[in-house]
């Protein structure tokens, strides 16, 4: 396969396109010779450029001449030639190649990506929502609103007294949720941590939760991954009278065999997984069946044919999907996450952080929301397309993640 013969199939052109209509996206576009397009999203919120420079710098001039319809072979080939495997910034890359590859594959066949998955196995895909709140009463407001939407699973994220600002607490949770920790202004922002304090106040959040809003909603929790493997376990022990349908990122991820102390001592289903990038990072939390449900991207994971594979693994241990799905996966990556919820058998959740309505003017998206879930729609491929007249007027605005400090000024994990 070295000489290439241009068909109608054969990439034409494979562009990157980096917008900002209220965060910024990196997003792929691969056109065939007979001008069929396809969409990628290639964002890793605070490290765009460099996904954008390895796309446009070292993969893009590999693609082109290439046959649009190679899917497999093109995977592997971006993942097994460029030897350095693996990590963000790679598995993103190759993550919005996929999906573009993908979209065309379905566009020319005329039907929703999911039918090529193997059809839809399920309705729509079941999605949580995030409530969020500065204190309790804030917090009620929030799951409300969410309620009301239409939601019956909730991510719950609480300020805790004396800590200051804090991941996953949206600065007012009236009317639009609108929460985004990557900040445009000031590179330097800095959250404070005490895990201590944050262990003694948790279960009475979810004990109020629980007498507040009944049995029935779905509540979730994400630790993002701050606690020692024994503080999780006590929290997840601590948790379990609250009955959550997940405890998140309880440890940070590096330290797998970590998992096997937390699951010595509690029965809290535990979900990992939004920054790991393939099947080998998850071998031993499934192989041990130390997690119960995976939260890998379809953006950072190697795209639908990589996260394909770690759904699939998982399902021999009867573990079951969780995709990552916060607004820094952009509508491109939510709706290729969302053709792969409808096509597999092992679906468990999908993360649901609604877009700002800016993004909605470069990105136009056909999946809807009914029932607490997201179905993608039935246009042909992913069914989102792009706006580059819109896009000229949202530029590239630099945005980091924040940094968290212990009391004394040591970095924590963020
Ligand atoms: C989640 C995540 C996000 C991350 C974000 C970082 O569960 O949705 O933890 O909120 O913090 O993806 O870019
Ligand atoms: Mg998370």
């Amino acid at each position: 396969m070295t000489a290439l013969t241009t068909t109608a199939t054969s990439i034409r052109s494979a562009e990157v396109l980096v917008s900002s209509p209220s965060r910024n996206f990196v997003t792929v576009r691969i056109t065939t010779e007979d001008g069929v397009v396809g969409l990628g999203d290639a964002t890793l919120n605070g490290r765009e450029l460099a996904v954008a420079s390895y796309l446009r710098d070292h993969v893009a001039p590999l693609l082109v001449g290439r046959d649009a319809h190679r899917i497999e072979d093109t995977w592997q080939l971006l993942y097994r030639s460029a030897y350095w495997r693996r990590g963000p910034v790679t598995m993103s890359a190759i993550a919005a190649v996929d999906m573009a590859l993908w979209d065309i594959k379905a566009r020319l066949a005329g039907v929703p990506l999911y039918q090529l998955l193997g059809g839809a196995s399920r309705s729509g895909a079941l999605v949580y929502a995030h409530a969020s709140g500065s204190d309790l009463a804030s917090l009620g407001d929030s799951v409300r609103a969410r309620l009301e939407e239409g939601h019956r699973a909730i991510r719950l994220q609480v300020a805790v007294p004396g800590m200051g600002a804090m991941y996953g607490v949206a600065a007012a949770v009236a009317g639009r949720y609108a929460y985004e920790p990557a900040k445009r202004a000031g590179l330097a922002v800095e959250e404070g941590w005490d895990s201590a304090r944050y262990m003694r106040h948790l279960p009475g959040v979810f004990e109020w939760a629980r007498a507040e809003f009944g049995p029935e909603v779905l509540l979730l929790h994400d630790a993002h991954h701050r606690l020692t493997p024994i503080q999780a376990a006590r929290l997840g022990r601590d948790l379990e009278p609250y009955d959550l349908f997940w405890l998140e990122d309880c440890t940070p991820v590096e330290n797998q065999e970590s998992l096997r102390l937390v699951r010595r001592h509690t029965t809290t289903p535990l979900a990992i997984g939004e920054v790991l990038n393939s099947v080998w990072d998850f071998r031993t939390l499934i192989q041990e069946q130390l997690i119960d449900f995976v939260r890998a991207s379809v953006t950072h994971a190697g795209g639908i044919t990589g996260l394909r594979r770690i759904f699939d693994f998982a399902a021999l241990y009867d573990i079951r999907s969780g995709s990552h799905g916060p607004t820094d996966i952009s509508p491109v990556g939510m709706a290729a996450a969302l053709h792969l919820d409808l096509a597999i058998h092992n679906f468990g959740i999908q993360e649901y952080m609604e877009h700002q309505p800016l993004a909605g003017e470069v990105f136009r998206t056909s999946y809807s929301f009914a029932d607490a879930m997201l179905h993608p729609g039935d246009q042909p491929g992913l069914g989102v397309d792009y706006d580059d007249v819109a896009a000229e007027r949202f530029p590239y605005e630099p945005a980091y993640l924040p940094t968290a400090r212990l009391a004394d000024g040591t970095v924590h994990d963020w």
